[in-house]
């Protein structure tokens, strides 16, 4: 036990190297010089001019100067946390990394979490894929996974990424609009690369809109290998699943969430760690055996591809806890360098065209971002093992190499640093046979662009996809040029005649005939323009679970907000009917009052209030608690952003609870029309109120919920 617990803070303790804590000490300059004002530069008198002598100042300010570095071009707004991965059982059979093998290790992690599109000071709540690169400190080297909270990618070869990219950026001449993929640049290119289709109908869909990062699944989407001691390999998809389930809000939350509290998914993270409700995943394995590549109507390569998980199930394998939050926002969570092609023995890539170049791309984007080969010298970058090698030099070279040899092979440093034989843990790339002509084309195999949005479609349950059809409604809205929206929705009909309808309705537009040209442009100037249309829908599988949201099933309240909507006087006995249960379930109950500081209960003591109701919005909640109390109620009565935010919480189908002389309140409110819904609790005990809220919400109300004006 005491072995285990020191190999998790493995990580921990070599970051401790370049912890710096001011607690109890004096300021000095950066070369050590104590320093005796901070607040005065010199000058000639005190009325004088600053003197060019003044090396304090001038530090102070250069350094200030060059605080920033370029954000990440992709992925730049993100939030990270530390932990670790333990293993249930050994895949020896499969793999001989160590972290797949021993399950005696408990490997450090640092995971960060991102959206795509927008800068690093974009709102949490974007609709947008989301980024989940998890960087494994293993005994044989740093191991990342650097994966997305959706299955698939957007595009086929990492030769599209600047063009999606650029198309989904904000359009060039105005730099509008910030973190929003509703606009003509993006649909222009999806409209006319129809292999961006099932990724995008998945951004569509409420995986795009997390209630939390601690509830989205993870995906490496790449097909990889693993590669056994004997040397045998086998395909390998990853998955994270988390242990809170996958949930979201709705369009409308996003939306006044972005204004209620635009760092809402960074805050949750960071609160939740630090309550000690430690966000958990565990490593599930797809494997398909080497012989079977081509036992799919899909081809393994193409990163636009799932395989359903009723086809190859998703076998779990270990568990991941991210339970310290960083130190330093920048050292860790800015400086972190993520790369997919860092691997480890016994893991090993494919030929997907897009993985081939991201193997490329990283390393250099961390030279502009970081400003040096160096850059695995920074401490949230450095592997746990011992580094050496011939690399040498270099801007903000940190380590000092001893001896006179910085070559191979050497006599005079003893040959140091030796190499590894493979079975002393040696890498060495899997043997794979390849025997073909160098051409700059993409595989007919690839040309599936329908089945997979259609069957993603086709799996969701209804109200996922009411909200599919709202979204393409409104990004589609936001776009100015008919041909553009024409385009998508003759696409869409190819996915689903009736989504396409839907949104063509909420669009006023007619669904056209056939669009003009070629769906897809040539690939190459000289390429067979028809052989790089979609092919025919395919129909293998009607449908897979596993693409809804619902698949993972998630018990309790644990981390669950709850805003208990008060003025002085509330009753103290419904107030500590409420509390204890919903605290013990490990939720919070939250106070929010008419106004701020400390609020009156019934029987007279004052309890501090968590947020003024001037101060925070429903949005910000996962539920509603309205306590009796005469007085407390007639001061709701008076307060039109009371029944707002009761109204909200109806309208985002949230679980709410009333009692006593709250349901007149209730009453006031829209509230008035949903006494019967399940997760609407009048008079009720702590026990219904925690199942309404464990629903996360009642969809059933929403068609009727989304008339309130709210
Ligand atoms: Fe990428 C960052 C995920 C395709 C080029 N990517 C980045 C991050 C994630 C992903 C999670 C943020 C890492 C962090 O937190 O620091 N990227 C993906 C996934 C892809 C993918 C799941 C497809 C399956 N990416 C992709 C391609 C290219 C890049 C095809 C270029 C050819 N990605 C980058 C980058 C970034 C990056 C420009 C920006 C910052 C960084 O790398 O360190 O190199």
């Amino acid at each position: 036990m005491k072995e285990d617990k020191k190999k998790a803070s493995k990580k921990a303790d070599d970051l401790q190297k370049n912890i710096s804590d001011a607690e109890g000490k004096t300021m000095t300059t950066n070369q050590g010089l104590k320093v005796n004002d901070t607040n005065n530069s010199l000058k000639a008198g005190e009325r004088g001019a600053t003197l060019l002598e003044d090396f304090i100042l001038r530090e102070k300010i250069t350094h200030f100067d060059h605080e920033r570095i370029p954000e990440r071009i992709v992925h730049a707004r993100g939030s990270g946390a530390h932990g670790y991965f333990e293993l249930y059982e050994s895949q020896e059979e499969i793999t001989k990394a160590g972290i797949f093998t021993d399950t005696s290790r408990k490997t450090p992690v640092f995971v960060r979490f991102s959206t795509v599109a927008g800068s690093k000071g974009s709102a949490d709540m974007a609709r947008d894929v989301r980024g989940f690169a998890t960087k494994f400190y293993t005994e044989e080297g740093i191991f990342d996974l650097v994966g997305n909270n959706m299955p698939i990618f957007f595009i086929q070869d990492a030769m599209k990424f600047p063009d999606l990219i650029h198309s989904v950026k904000p359009e060039p001449d105005r730099e509008i609009p910030q973190a929003a993929s509703a606009h003509d640049t993006f649909y222009d290119f999806i409209s006319h690369t129809t292999e961006t289709l099932h990724n995008q109908i998945w951004v569509m869909s409420d995986r795009a809109i997390p209630r939390s990062l601690r509830m989205m699944e993870g995906f490496g989407i790449h097909t990889f290998r693993l590669v056994n001691a004997e040397g045998k390999s086998h395909f390998v998809k990853f998955h994270w699943k988390p242990l809170l389930g996958v949930k979201s809000v709705t369009w409308d939350e996003a939306v006044k969430m972005h204004g209620a509290d635009s760092d809402f998914h960074r805050r949750d993270l960071w609160d939740a760690i630090e309550a000690g409700q430690f966000p958990e995943w565990e490593l599930g394995l797809q494997v398909v055996p080497e012989e079977d590549e081509h036992k799919f109507d899909f081809d393994l390569l193409d990163p636009t591809k799932l395989i359903p998980e009723e086809m190859v199930p998703v076998k779990r394998i270990g568990k991941m806890t991210l339970n310290r939050n960083p130190d330093n926002f920048f050292a860790e969570t800015e400086q972190v360098a993520f790369h997919p092609g860092h691997i480890v023995p016994g893991i090993d890539f494919t030929n997907d065209p897009l993985l081939q170049g991201r193997l490329f791309s990283y390393t250099d984007t961390q030279l502009s971002r970081l400003g040096s080969p160096n850059f695995h010298e920074l401490p949230i970058n450095r592997p746990v093992n011992e580094v050496h090698n011939n690399q040498r030099d270099a801007q903000m070279r940190m380590t000092v190499n001893k001896g006179k040899t910085a070559y191979f092979p050497n006599s005079i440093g003893g040959g140091c640093p030796h190499l590894a034989k493979i079975a002393e843990g040696g890498f060495s790339s899997y043997e794979e046979r390849i025997d073909a002509k160098k051409i700059r084309e993409r595989s007919e195999s690839f040309n599936d662009h329908f089945s997979q949005p259609a069957l993603f479609y086709r799996s969701l349950k209804e109200h996922e996809q009411e909200h599919v059809i709202q979204a393409y409604s409104f990004e589609l809205g936001k776009c100015t040029y008919d041909h553009i929206k024409e385009r998508m929705l003759w696409i869409l009909q190819q996915i689903d005649e009736n989504l396409a309808k839907k949104v063509a309705e909420n669009l006023g537009m007619e669904i056209p005939k056939e669009v003009e040209g070629p769906v897809n442009q040539a690939i190459g100037a000289d390429a067979d323009v028809k052989k790089h249309q979609p092919g025919p829908k395919k129909m293998y599988l009607d449908k897979s679970e596993a693409l809804s949201q619902e698949h993972l099933p998630s018990e309790g309240i644990a981390t669950r907000k709850i805003a208990m909507l008060v003025g002085d006087g509330f009753s103290e006995s419904d107030y500590n009917k409420m509390k204890k249960p919903l605290e013990e379930a490990g939720a919070m109950l939250e106070i929010v009052g008419v106004h701020g500081g400390t609020i009156k209960c019934d029987k007279g003591d004052s309890h501090k209030v968590d947020h003024a109701l001037m101060t925070t919005e429903s949005v910000l909640f996962d539920a509603l608690y309205i306590p009796g109390g005469k007085e407390s109620i007639a001061a709701l009565m008076k307060q039109a952003k009371a029944k707002k935010f009761v109204n909200e919480a109806l309208k985002h189908c949230k679980a709410i609870a009333v009692d006593a002389e709250g349901e007149k309140f209730f009453d006031a409110t829209y509230g008035k029309d949903f006494k019967d819904d399940e997760a609407v609790c009048i008079n009720a005990q702590a026990k219904k109120f925690i199942k309404a809220i464990s629903m996360h919400r009642n969809w059933k109300r929403e068609k009727a919920a989304m008339d309130i004006p709210a």
